[in-house]
């Protein structure tokens, strides 16, 4: 029979990715959206992956725990993959309460309505990078203080940590993925790298005439999304959960990432650069570098993409788009 797996935040940037690959590992694949399903419209990531037909998408918030176990007990899952989150830092200062709660408890409504219903399944959690926060060492790995910097990272830290616990105290099979940055065609124009190859893609066909950024030292381990989620899987492949850094190991500025993408459109950057201290975050955090050893070994896992070919991807991308 095949095995059934449930993604929250699938209509997300991983979402899409991951629904792809497990659905070639042959998984059924049950999908958690929290607003009112319009084909199309929500399944947007699905489709452009050409996997939408294929996923059974399920409307429920994970801030509504009766919701979640009823849904865990309609769909059985093997495995389930906790990507919901609102997941911009940025945005996180806007309204912290409000953004923190479905990271924060949507990841311990889930537990606990495994831990209710499905117990034997086994379960991912999306932690983030961010939980460093003002990271005093070079690179991060698994047993790198943290000290988050924003509600966003407040947050994530609280359903890490609930991962653990619920592992410790009811045996679950529940593993955490201290996930850096991915990115990809697929990513929201709010986050940085797909903002600039948007407008540097604009710029090229004449429809802007400038890019702004904000803080363009700040430095992040920026892989491909179709990578990191592949480690997801590996790490519910394994028989004893555990979590691991998944990162490239390779980190750089966002001045630098910005030159890739204007170099690859032929374009002078310096002409069009405008940094913006309004854009910049109350709290930064400063450099973000993984050390991803651990998963290279246990899980035989390794980023396949380069920064460069990650960013030439999401420029082509976006020139289709805007042409089309
Ligand atoms: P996205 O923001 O693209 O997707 C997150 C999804 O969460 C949204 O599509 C949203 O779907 C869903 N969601 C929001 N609120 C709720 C709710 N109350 N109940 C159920 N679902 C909800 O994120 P990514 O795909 O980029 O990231 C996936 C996960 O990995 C997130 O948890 C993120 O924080 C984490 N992460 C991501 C990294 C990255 O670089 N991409 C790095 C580190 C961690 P809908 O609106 O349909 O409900
Ligand atoms: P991040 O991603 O905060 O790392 O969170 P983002 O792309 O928003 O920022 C990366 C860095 O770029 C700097 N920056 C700008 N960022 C944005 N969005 N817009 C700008 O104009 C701009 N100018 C400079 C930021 O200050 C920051 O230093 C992402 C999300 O996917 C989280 O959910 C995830 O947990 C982390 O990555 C790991």
């Amino acid at each position: 029979m095949a095995r059934r797996a449930l993604i929250t935040g699938v209509t997300g940037q991983d979402g899409a990715y991951l629904s792809q690959l497990l659905l070639g590992e042959g998984y059924e694949v049950v999908g958690l959206t929290s607003r009112p399903f319009e084909p199309g419209v929500s399944d947007a990531r699905l489709r452009w992956l050409g996997v939408a037909n294929e996923v059974v998408v399920e409307q429920a918030d994970l801030l509504d725990p009766p919701a979640i176990v009823g849904l865990i007990e309609r769909a059985r899952p093997d495995e389930v993959y906790n990507l919901a989150a609102q997941s911009s830092v940025a945005m996180s200062w806007r309204q912290p309460r409000a953004m923190g709660q479905v990271t924060s408890t949507g990841a311990a409504n889930l537990l606990e309505a495994l831990k209710l219903a499905q117990p034997e399944a086994r379960f991912f959690q999306a932690s983030s990078s961010e939980i460093f926060g003002r990271s005093e060492t070079e690179a991060q790995n698994e047993e790198t203080p943290t000290h988050p910097r924003s509600p966003y990272a407040a947050a994530k830290l609280f359903g890490h940590w609930m991962t653990i616990c619920y592992r410790e105290s009811f045996d679950l099979h529940a593993s955490a993925g201290i996930l850096f940055n991915h990115e990809s065609p697929l990513r929201a124009p709010r986050f940085v790298t797909r903002k600039v190859t948007e407008t540097a893609a604009r710029i090229k066909l004449g429809l802007a005439s400038e890019l702004r950024l904000g803080n363009i030292d700040a430095r992040r381990d920026w892989g491909h999304a179709r990578d990191h989620v592949r480690a997801m899987w590996l790490m519910l492949q394994q028989e004893t959960p555990d979590d691991y850094v998944i990162a490239t190991g390779r980190s750089t500025s966002v001045r630098a990432m910005c030159q890739i993408a204007f170099d690859y459109l032929g374009l002078a950057m310096d002409d069009y650069l405008v940094v913006d201290p309004d854009l910049w975050r109350p709290a930064e955090v400063a450099v973000l570098h993984g050390d991803p050893a651990k998963a290279e070994r246990v899980l035989g896992w390794r980023a396949e993409t380069s920064l460069e070919a990650l960013i030439r991807e999401m420029v082509d991308a976006d020139l289709a788009r805007l042409a089309a």
